[in-house]
C-alpha cells in the first residue's frame, strides 16, 4: 500500500455521483475518465479505486483501499455472506442514497404479512440480509436469489413475493406491487477496515472526516 489515502468508491450507478460531489465538496480536485479503475485526486495525497459497489466492503476489509463509500445494505449482505467474516465497520454515515430493504407482494394476492411467507418463495438479490431476517422472525420461506429485476419475479411466476430496494415506491406500484415490511434502512456510509493507518494517512482521514462532516451540516 501506498502512503497515498485509498477511497474506494463506486465507479457507475446510483452512489457514484452523490459520492463524488461529496468529495468535490471536500476539496478534492479529481476527474473521474471512462475506463480509468484508479484517479488521482490533484491536490491531495489521495487515490480513488473507482470499482462495482458489491466489492467495496471486501476491498477494505483486504487492504486493497483504507476507506470506501457503500450502501449501509451492501455493507451488512457482504458480511453476512463472507464465510470467514469481513474487517470492514461504518466510520460514519453520510446521509445520501437512502432507500429501504423491504418486504412486497402482489397487491390482488393473499401474502399482506410476514407470518404469511411460511412455506412460500421470496425472490431476492440480499439472501444473506433476508436470510438472517427470516430466521430471527422464525419463518420458514425459501429465498430465490436473482442478480436483477426481483420486481418482475412473482408475475413470471418464480416467487409468491419479493425482497428489494425501494425509495421512491415507482417501481413497486408499476407492478402491482405493495411493501409489507421494511428489514432493513440504508443509506451510503463511510467504511474502515480495523487495522491501523499510518500517522500521516490517519491525520488525512480525520481532516477528510470533518470537512464530510462540514458539507453534510451545511446541507441540512
Ligand atoms: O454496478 P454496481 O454493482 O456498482 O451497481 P448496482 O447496480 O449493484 O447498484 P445501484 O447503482 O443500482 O445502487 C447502488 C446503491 O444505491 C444501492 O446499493 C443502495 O444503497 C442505493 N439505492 C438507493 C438504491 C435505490 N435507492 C434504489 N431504489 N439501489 C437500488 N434501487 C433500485 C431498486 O433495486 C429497485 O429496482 O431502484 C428500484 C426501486 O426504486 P423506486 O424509486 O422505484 O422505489
Ligand atoms: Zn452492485
Amino acid at each position: 500500500m501506498t502512503d497515498r489515502l485509498r477511497i474506494a468508491l463506486q465507479k457507475k450507478g446510483r452512489l457514484a455521483d452523490d459520492s463524488f460531489e461529496l468529495l468535490k465538496k471536500c476539496g478534492l480536485r479529481f476527474a473521474i475518465r471512462g475506463g480509468g479503475l484508479l484517479a488521482r485526486v490533484k491536490n491531495m495525497p489521495i487515490d480513488l479505486l473507482l470499482v462495482r459497489d458489491d466489492d467495496i466492503p471486501s476491498f477494505v476489509a483486504n487492504d486493497a483501499a483504507d476507506i470506501g463509500i457503500v450502501g449501509e445494505n451492501v455493507l451488512v449482505e457482504e458480511q453476512l455472506v463472507s464465510r470467514e467474516g469481513l474487517d470492514a465497520e461504518i466510520t460514519m454515515r453520510l446521509g445520501f442514497s437512502r432507500c429501504k430493504l423491504s418486504l412486497a407482494a402482489p397487491n390482488d394476492g393473499d401474502i399482506n404479512n410476514t407470518e404469511q411467507l411460511n412455506g412460500t418463495r421470496i425472490a431476492t438479490t440480499y439472501p444473506g440480509v433476508l436470510g438472517n431476517f427470516l430466521k430471527e422472525r422464525g419463518i420458514s420461506a425459501k429465498s430465490v436469489e436473482m442478480k436483477g429485476a426481483v420486481e418482475l419475479a412473482p408475475s413470471i411466476g418464480i416467487a409468491e413475493s419479493i425482497c428489494d430496494l425501494v425509495s421512491s415506491g415507482a417501481t413497486l406500484e408499476a407492478n402491482g406491487l405493495s411493501a409489507f415490511e421494511t428489514i432493513l434502512e440504508s443509506e451510503a456510509v463511510l467504511i474502515q477496515s480495523g487495522r491501523k493507518l499510518s500517522a500521516d494517512k490517519q491525520a488525512l482521514l480525520n481532516k477528510l472526516m470533518s470537512r464530510i462532516d462540514g458539507v453534510i451540516k451545511s446541507s441540512e
